[in-house]
């Protein structure tokens, strides 16, 4: 017989709201502002203006009520604010999976990218509505606005996965994605 860690939610039906944004039942809601993004961008003065200048939101993560525990699914959808700090993109933090497990985003709407490193290669998917982003085991994952509206994405994951912030301090993410003159630029994560 399956034993559980933890009481298994019971099935339940989840609404989700692309306009608005939001699943129901509610679970809890995440905001993130600029000051929560130390560290992680290229320009640390700029970074640092952005806080002292009324520390804006960048981006807000809304979950269901299915628990972060093993063998559940949870759900949430991230928000991220249009804007960039000293020519660069505002992104979520980052993260890699300590356990090394796969994921999926679906974009709702705005446009966004998910940039993909593995500790070598790099991955951009362009996200639209309707885009499913997948995550194979093992690559750390950071969501980028690259237009001028909020751009949502619905994230399912395996609820044991964790989420490893520091592992994106130590290696970056490969790449660092700009607005250029004509669309998105990337450059290399070292580079000044
Ligand atoms: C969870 C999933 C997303 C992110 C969210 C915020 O595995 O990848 O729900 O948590 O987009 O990003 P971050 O990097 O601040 O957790
Ligand atoms: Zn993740």
């Amino acid at each position: 017989m399956t034993t559980y860690s933890s009481l298994p939610v019971p099935p339940m039906s989840i609404r989700f709201d692309p306009a608005g944004g939001t699943l129901q039942p509610e679970g809890p809601t995440l905001t993130r502002r600029m000051s929560d993004l130390e560290g992680l961008f290229r320009d640390h003065a700029a970074w640092e203006q952005a806080v002292a200048d009324g520390d804006p939101v960048v981006y807000s993560v809304v979950s269901s009520r299915v628990p972060e525990v093993e063998r559940e699914l949870p759900q949430s959808i991230t928000t991220i604010q249009p804007g960039s700090t000293a020519g660069e993109l505002w992104m979520t933090k980052g993260h890699q999976h300590p356990n090394h497990q796969g994921e999926i985003y679906l974009g709702i709407s705005g446009h966004g990218g998910l940039l993909m490193f593995n500790g070598t290669e790099t991955e951009w998917v362009d996200m639209t509505p309707g885009t499913i982003g997948y995550m194979p085991p093992g690559w750390a994952h950071r969501s980028i606005n690259v237009g001028d509206e909020p751009y949502s994405f619905l994230a399912v994951y395996p609820g044991g996965a964790g989420h490893d912030y520091g592992w994106v301090l130590e290696h970056g993410m490969g790449r660092r994605v700009l607005a250029g003159e004509t669309g998105v630029e990337f450059v290399d994560y070292s580079a000044d």
